[in-house]
């Protein structure tokens, strides 16, 4: 005689939470939502699953394709930013959710060929930042924000579309491809992190509603550029790493990859800094595809994220490569540096 199964929903669901599931639950929560930012995300999921495991095997690719041109197979070794970039494009234009695209590797903005429809997001990324730390199997990253159009639907998007500040993004986030791969991300009133689970090939909620510590003790900055810096940021670094009687020294800790060093940032505390300096007047970090999705992270996550002066959601991007200093992190950790800087 077989006994019946007990019915009704799980208590607890045994797999957890997918990023999957918790992207239908938040469009279920809106009810004008039409499932097109479900499905851009969708999209630039399944492009990070692809650029991670592309990533895994960077240095297999360097082996297998001996010559530096060709592999075993006799297509073509590509350098992995441009790998990245492309597979980023090329699983978003068909989807009909985006007019536009802006990516840090490309000069120009990226249409969307017109045998496509034309959708009513934006679409900006730097598909693999960090790249310098690909041959030594340190921490990189992928950056991006989702802005709506400005332009009237179904026609192809402009630079107008792109130049928008980060104060009007949807949606902003990052892969970081490290010991684990993780995908975080925020639209606004939270921050959440999904670990990718490479035997299932999905992320899984691991990091709910992550917030960045009030202070930390961590400084994170290129102090090789000591000498090519103002001396107020000179002087927030010697202050930074001293122990005074009111604080204990900072320890310093720089990955030179943004997303991991701004991870890394967002779970421990601390500060981040990219000022500007006698080669970058301006800063070294992009504006659109690197400072602005970061600083919507950081502050959705309780950090500040500043320019030295202003917060850099609110700044207003003139050009598509426009760079901007940047200061980032726990609220009172930002607080001290840019006394220094704007002492
Ligand atoms: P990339 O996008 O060309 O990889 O450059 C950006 C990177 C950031 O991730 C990182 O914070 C910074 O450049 C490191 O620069 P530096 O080597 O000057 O410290
Ligand atoms: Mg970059």
């Amino acid at each position: 005689m077989s006994r019946a199964l007990s019915v009704g929903p799980p208590k607890e669901s045994p797999i957890g939470t997918t990023l999957e599931r918790h992207l239908l639950d938040r469009q279920r929560s809106m009810p004008d939502a039409t499932g097109d930012f479900t499905g851009l995300f969708q999209q630039i999921t399944l492009a990070a699953k692809i650029i991670g495991s592309r990533v895994s095997k960077a240095g297999l690719s360097g082996i297998l394709g001996r010559t530096g041109t060709t592999n075993v197979q006799g297509e073509q070794v590509q350098k992995l930013d441009e790998f990245a970039n492309q597979t980023i494009v090329s699983t978003v234009e068909a989807g009909g959710h985006v007019c536009v695209m802006g990516s840090e590797e490309v000069e120009e903005p990226i249409a969307i060929p017109p045998q496509y429809p034309q959708g009513k997001y934006v679409l900006q990324f730097d598909p693999l930042d960090g790249s310098g730390n690909i041959d030594i199997n340190a921490s990189i990253g992928t950056i991006f924000s989702i802005h709506r159009r400005v332009t009237p639907e179904g026609q192809p998007g402009t630079l107008k579309d792109l130049l928008q500040p980060g104060s009007d993004i949807v949606a902003a986030g990052y892969i970081v491809y490290g010991s684990s791969n993780m995908l975080v991300y925020s639209t606004g009133s939270q921050v959440d992190g999904f670990t990718y689970d490479p035997g299932v090939g999905e992320f899984f909620l691991s990091h709910p509603n992550i917030r960045i510590p009030e202070r930390g003790n961590i400084y994170s900055i290129n102090e090789g550029n000591y000498h090519n810096w103002d001396e107020r940021i000179q002087k927030w670094v010697d202050w930074i790493k001293t122990p005074t009687p009111e604080k204990k020294a900072y320890r310093l800790r720089y990955i030179g990859a943004m997303v991991a060093d701004l991870h890394r940032t967002l779970l421990r505390g601390g500060i981040f800094v990219y000022p500007p300096d006698i080669k970058n007047k301006k800063g070294k970090l992009r504006l659109l595809y690197e400072a602005s999705p970061m600083a919507f992270v950081v502050e959705a996550a309780g950090g500040v994220a500043s320019d030295g002066k202003s917060r850099i959601l609110t700044i207003q991007p003139k050009e598509l490569h426009q760079r901007t200093p940047v200061f980032m992190g726990s609220p009172a950790d930002v607080a001290d540096a840019l006394r220094f800087a704007n002492a």
